[in-house]
């Protein structure tokens, strides 16, 4: 990617060492747990960096000493280095607020117990993608500060890059992309199909729960009125032909600035068959879950997808658009993969046999090889976990049973990186631009996993996610803006950088250390390991929606 910044500053960014990074900061609280909080029935696991052999379980309500117990001989964990101990509080299961208190180590960050625990933050996170709309005014009030952003970007886009004319052409809404504020139909791919999917397989849960958006009250389900504004905008990215333009972008990323400020020109970029393929999944999918609500925005949908569907068969070549101009995102990337993806939808929404036959061969072309972890050039694995749970008949066995077989394999391998983690950690000791995403996706195939096995331990892995990313972690800190203990302050997001507003825009989770365990910096400028982005948000929603009561 190119880099907003200069090059020299990249490279100081990139040589932090882990040791710089842990000493320069303030000290790291040696024992390291979920700070928002834990499932009542759920075990509960704090990592210590510190000697020690007992421990209390303090309820802050009253002081009082609920549960005694000893901690784990030290483990060395690979990846940082440290001898970590482990404490084990799972018998703490009554609702309320409690520490863990280790004497001669100190006290844990406080965190609650509850049935309804990941309620709040699965609300605030999926907000945060409504925060995100382009072309629009938004404001949320969180914690009593108020965020704001006036309408952006109305003048999207210019159509020089796909017609040789400098004409203008509606592509105003959707989403922005990250920290930046353009706009990328293959990231949209992986979020929408991350945000679909939670619905398929949590809807009534989530079904109960107000978003509070400009929607609601409507006839759509808040949930699906949300991700719906981004297929409002996919309309726009699909040309006459079912070719879909492959993002709306300005040539370079803008400094901090709010997005109703940024006024360099931006421009439709030229098709790809990536971006054609992510369309076809997504319009394919919205059309399924949307029908029961709004059966002809279902049928504008599948439409729609149809349409690229037939583009894409006439032209079975790979293409890539020419970006040369374009400083932003690439999001370029094999388009196999989103073929595969695009055809597993479209089955599913229509049932065709010529389409399962595409996919069929798609799969044994692939091996049916699920990736472990995943993000926006993965979505294979949406394919795969499309063809395994579905109703539909017609499925060649042998084919099917590969399927099940390799998703559960691929999840039981996660739940084995994860116990050997010293933070249960389910990517273990493997660090990549986004892997917090990844982390959080990851309880996809868990999911998948238990629904295809039954196997409770992916359910309980699925937990280890959760905890990681909010505090059971090298740093002892949640990852996601606005929720748990010392949160991201200065996320690399443009609105959070000039908005003249202390607290960052909350609910966004940032995307962790990389390339080491230790190696991330809260520090606006280190776009690496702390920007916003939402495909990483799109998984955490998911593995929040799997934890809400029922
Ligand atoms: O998430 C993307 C990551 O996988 C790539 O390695 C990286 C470099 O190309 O780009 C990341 O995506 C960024 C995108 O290019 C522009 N908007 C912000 C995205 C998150 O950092
Ligand atoms: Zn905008």
């Amino acid at each position: 990617m190119a880099s907003p910044f200069p090059r020299i500053l990249s490279s100081v960014i990139a040589t932090f060492s882990l040791s710089c990074a842990l000493s320069a900061a303030t000290p790291v609280n040696p024992i390291r747990l979920d700070t928002v909080g834990y499932l009542p029935e759920a075990q509960k696991l704090a990592s210590v960096d510190a000697p020690c052999s007992t421990f209390d379980v303090i309820d802050t309500a009253t002081g009082a000493v609920v549960f005694t117990g000893k901690a784990s001989a030290p483990v060395l964990d690979r990846d940082t280095g440290e001898r970590l101990a482990h404490v084990d509080f799972s018998a703490v299961t009554k609702a309320g607020e409690y520490r863990v208190e280790i004497p001669g180590v100190g006290s844990s960050a406080p965190f609650q117990v509850s049935n309804d625990v990941y309620r709040d933050p699965f609300i605030l996170v999926t907000r945060a993608m409504y925060l995100w709309r382009c072309g629009t005014a938004v404001t949320t009030t969180y914690e009593g500060v108020t965020f704001h952003q006036d309408a952006c970007h109305l003048n999207d886009a210019w159509t020089d890059y796909i017609n040789g004319k400098h004409e203008k052409l509606d592509g105003t809404g959707g989403w922005h992309d990250a920290g930046d504020y353009n706009k990328y139909v293959v990231n949209a791919g992986v979020t929408v199909g991350s945000m679909l999917r939670a619905w398929e397989d949590f809807g009534p849960r989530i079904e109960k729960i107000g978003l509070d958006l400009p929607e609601s009250g409507g006839r759509i389900p808040d949930y699906l009125a949300n991700v719906k504004w981004e297929t409002d905008w996919l309309f726009k990215m699909q040309a006459p032909d079912g070719s879909v333009y492959h993002k709306i972008s300005a040539l370079n990323f803008c400094p901090f600035i709010m997005p109703s400020q940024e006024s360099a020109p931006r421009y439709f970029v030229p098709w790809s068959s990536e971006a054609t393929a992510d369309f076809v999944a997504m319009m394919a999918e919205m059309s399924r879950d949307i029908r029961p609500y709004d059966a002809a925005y279902a049928d504008r949908c599948l439409a729609a997808a149809r349409k690229s569907y037939a583009f894409l068969l006439a032209h079975p070549a790979e293409h890539h658009c020419d970006q040369s101009e374009f400083h932003t995102g690439e999001y370029a990337t094999d388009d196999a993969p989103i073929r595969l993806w695009a055809a597993a939808e479209l089955w599913e929404a229509t049932g065709d046999k010529a389409v399962l036959g595409d996919l069929e061969a798609r799969i044994r072309a692939s091996k049916a090889k699920v990736e472990q972890h995943w993000d926006w050039g993965d979505v294979q694995n949406l394919g795969y976990f499309r063809y395994a749970l579905s109703t539909r008949p017609g499925r060649d066995p042998a084919l099917l049973a590969e399927v099940r077989k390799n998703i559960v394999a691929t999840a039981d391998r996660i739940v084995a990186t994860a116990r050997a983690d010293g933070y249960g950690r389910p990517l273990g000791d493997i660090y990549y631009w986004g892997g917090n995403g990844c982390v959080a996706r990851q309880t996809m195939n868990l999911e998948t996993a238990y629904r295809i096995s039954g196997d409770k331990a992916f359910r309980a892995a699925m937990l280890d996610a959760l905890h990681y990313l909010f505090g059971r972690n090298v740093h002892g800190r949640s990852y996601v803006t606005g929720l748990g203990f010392e949160p991201p302050m200065n996320p690399h997001d443009r609105r959070s950088a000039s908005d003249g507003i202390i607290p960052p825009w909350p609910g966004y989770l940032v995307g962790g250390p990389n390339p080491g365990p230790a190696d991330w910096h809260d520090d606006e400028r280190d776009f690496r390991t702390n920007e916003i982005a939402i495909n990483w948000n799109s998984a955490l929603i998911y593995a929040l929606a799997a934890q809400l009561p029922r």
